[in-house]
């Protein structure tokens, strides 16, 4: 810990000690406008649905460090489901089940599976899950699958939107801690593009430490259908956030380290850092004819300063820019200054001329100054953009046609409105609107302190997450939704386009182990089986479930035994899912209508021990038990 910092945590901690919030304000930037913002007042009608009215439009929410997937109705802003992802979770049985953990591991690299195993464990226990974004057909969402990163591990994952379960879980060789991550507009999702945050030395194995030019950073295509690398992209400067065009050219990564410092003085030390430009064809070409390095399997071209290859640009912005968001009008990407109180917006038109040798400048034709702090940017239908300011606590409302205007020369004002948030806005999204469809009906402004807005739950507050009409001329927040650590980022969907089953499909490959399993073991999954198979010290329990009952009242086993229990749910009934938890055992899972689910355990307590369906299910829910008995070992 370097002295400034030990001055600075110190100095933090008295104030807040004193509780001095105006103090905190000042130093910080935190809670300017903590005193001064009005509570606002819904409108009646326009965010509130009536019970049983369902929503316009899925919401799918990151959740940072929680690294589930969430997802709301809007604009009811009512929380519809949990998806587990990087985490683990004590209802579904994710990280527990055969099936969950073989998507948990499957995807490790070899040295990685080596580190945990050292560490006791076969997968990571958490996950920073910031961007969630959905395949694209023809520049709008398709309701195939949703994407989603780890920033702590270095992970992406892919959720089925059939069923709104993960079926993929990636590691990202070379790179370090995936930030931004996009799916491809067009022609389809195609490639999710995945930025390395952290810069490392290539080859990361303890040679290297204090020398900056030998660190890099990775950008990654991955192919969205079969979850593999298609390649990777070395750069110069750290990746913070990704987009990519409509046309299907070019892919775009704010750097706010182009300086490639280590500490906080280093890495803000220079006016300007860029925006990386990805030349796709170009680096699809570089691949083809054979212009990249082999690095862990993986075929890396060189996109650095200075490469002769002409695969990358990087476009001069000012200090440490955030979000990049591409417009409906498919043509212009925000770059967000987030130290710059400027966005700045590329032409993708101009793009062909700066890999053709012109300024990289040239390709900006606005650079409204907005206001305080800009992260991200969200857009209607109607040529506005929507962009946060952290350090105001606002959401600007500014026209995009004005903005170039006023670049150009012309005496416009490219703002249209201002609105207070409560507060310090990160991320918005608005329905449809990273998509070509965008709608201009709702935005939601994602508030990383919550502060005075609800009951006070300790120290740990929720953040605030509000809805904002923007139908009209001026925006009115209309809804205050807390929610627990820590979403970064939402896509707001029409409902239409996402069409999730009710019950499962009987020959869904989520449990295809366990078919194969069954097939060799003589057992059909598809009626109601009760199979005990011992096959030397392991024994495989063939279980069936009809509520309120299990097809087996009991079953032992010996122990030391290892123990699979495969449960059928044979109901197929919407809604009607069941559990398996075996009590005292650390054992929970949920078995989905029509699904199957497994999980193992060694045996090693001996005597009578019930299992019971954790799902509420039926009238007779509580008398859905079983016993297992573990004989014990002859001593
Ligand atoms: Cu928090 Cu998208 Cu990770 Cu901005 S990111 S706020
Ligand atoms: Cu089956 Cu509760």
């Amino acid at each position: 810990m370097s002295e400034a910092f030990k001055k600075l945590a110190m100095s933090r901690r008295g104030m807040l000690a004193a509780s001095a919030t105006g103090a905190v304000a000042a130093t910080t930037g935190i809670g300017s406008t903590l005193m001064s913002a009005t509570p606002a007042k819904a409108e009646a009608g326009t965010a509130h649905l009536a019970p049983g009215e369902l929503d316009d439009y899925y919401g799918f929410w990151s959740s940072g460090q929680t690294g589930e997937l969430r997802i709301l109705g809007v604009p009811s802003m009512r929380e519809l489901m949990r998806v587990p992802v990087f985490n683990r979770c004590s209802a579904t049985g994710w990280g527990q089940t055969n099936e969950s953990l073989k998507i948990l591991t499957e995807g490790l690299l070899p040295e990685t599976k080596e580190f945990l195993a050292a560490n006791g464990k076969v997968t990571y226990d958490n996950g920073d899950l910031h961007h969630p974004h959905m395949s694209f057909t023809d520049g709008t969402y398709d309701g195939r699958f949703l994407f989603m990163n780890d920033k702590a591990n270095t992970r992406v994952a892919r959720v089925r939107c059939d069923i709104m379960k993960c079926d993929k879980i990636i590691e990202i060789p070379n790179a370090h801690d995936i930030h931004g991550l996009r799916p491809q507009k067009y022609p389809r999702t195609g490639y999710v593009f995945a930025n390395g945050e952290h810069e490392a030395p290539l080859v990361n194995d303890g040679k290297i430490l204090d020398n900056p030019d030998e660190y890099v950073n990775i950008f990654t295509a991955i192919d969205g259908d079969t979850m593999e690398i298609a390649w990777q992209v070395m750069v110069s400067g750290n990746l913070d956030n990704t987009d990519c065009d409509y046309q299907g050219n070019y892919a775009f990564s704010t750097s706010y380290n182009s300086e490639m410092g280590m500490n906080l003085a280093e890495m803000t030390e220079s006016e300007m850092d860029h925006v990386v430009v990805f030349d796709l064809k170009a680096i699809e070409a570089a691949v083809a004819n054979g212009d990249y390095q082999e690095l862990k399997g993986v075929k890396v071209v060189d996109g650095r300063k200075g490469s002769s290859l002409n695969v990358t640009k990087y476009i001069p912005i000012p200090n440490s820019p955030h979000g990049v968001n591409a417009a409906p009008d498919k043509k212009h990407i925000m770059i967000n200054g987030k130290l710059s109180p400027t966005v700045s917006v590329i032409d993708v038109e101009k793009l062909p001329e700066v890999f053709g040798g012109a300024d990289p400048r040239s390709a900006i034709v606005a650079e409204p100054q907005l206001g305080l702090g800009p992260l991200h940017t969200a857009f209607d239908n109607k040529g506005n953009a929507y962009t946060t300011l952290f350090l105001d606590s606002q959401v600007v409302k500014w026209d995009i046609a004005k903005a170039i205007e006023a670049y150009a020369g012309a005496d416009v004002d490219p703002i249209l409105d201002k609105v207070d948030v409560q507060y310090q806005p990160g991320h918005n999204s608005t329905s449809m609107g990273e998509t070509a469809e965008a709608d201009g009906k709702w935005l939601v402004s994602m508030n990383k302190f919550s502060k005075d807005r609800f009951l006070n739950v300790g120290p740990l507050k929720p953040e605030n997450e509000q809805l904002i009409d923007i139908s009209g001329d001026k925006m009115k927040v209309v809804h205050d939704g807390p929610t627990f650590a820590e979403p970064h980022d939402s896509i707001i969907v029409r409902r239409d386009i996402v069409n999730p089953v009710n019950v499962y499909d009987r020959n869904d490959p989520l449990w295809e182990d366990a078919r194969k399993q069954a097939e060799a073991d003589g057992v059909d999954l598809d009626w109601g089986h009760d199979e005990v198979i011992r096959d030397g010290n392991k024994v495989r329990v063939y279980l069936s479930s009809v509520a309120p009952e299990f097809s087996m009242e009991k079953f032992t086993v010996k122990q030391g035994d290892e123990v699979t229990v495969y449960v059928t749910n044979m109901d197929d009934v919407d809604d009607v899912t069941h559990g398996f938890c075996m009590a005292n055992y650390g054992i929970a899972m949920e078995i989905g209508p029509q699904a199957t689910a497994s999980v193992t355990f060694v045996a090693e307590r001996p005597g009578v021990h019930w299992f019971y369906c954790q799902w509420f299910c039926h009238a007779l829910h509580m008398e859905m038990r079983g016993r297992m008995f573990v004989e014990p070992r002859a001593s």
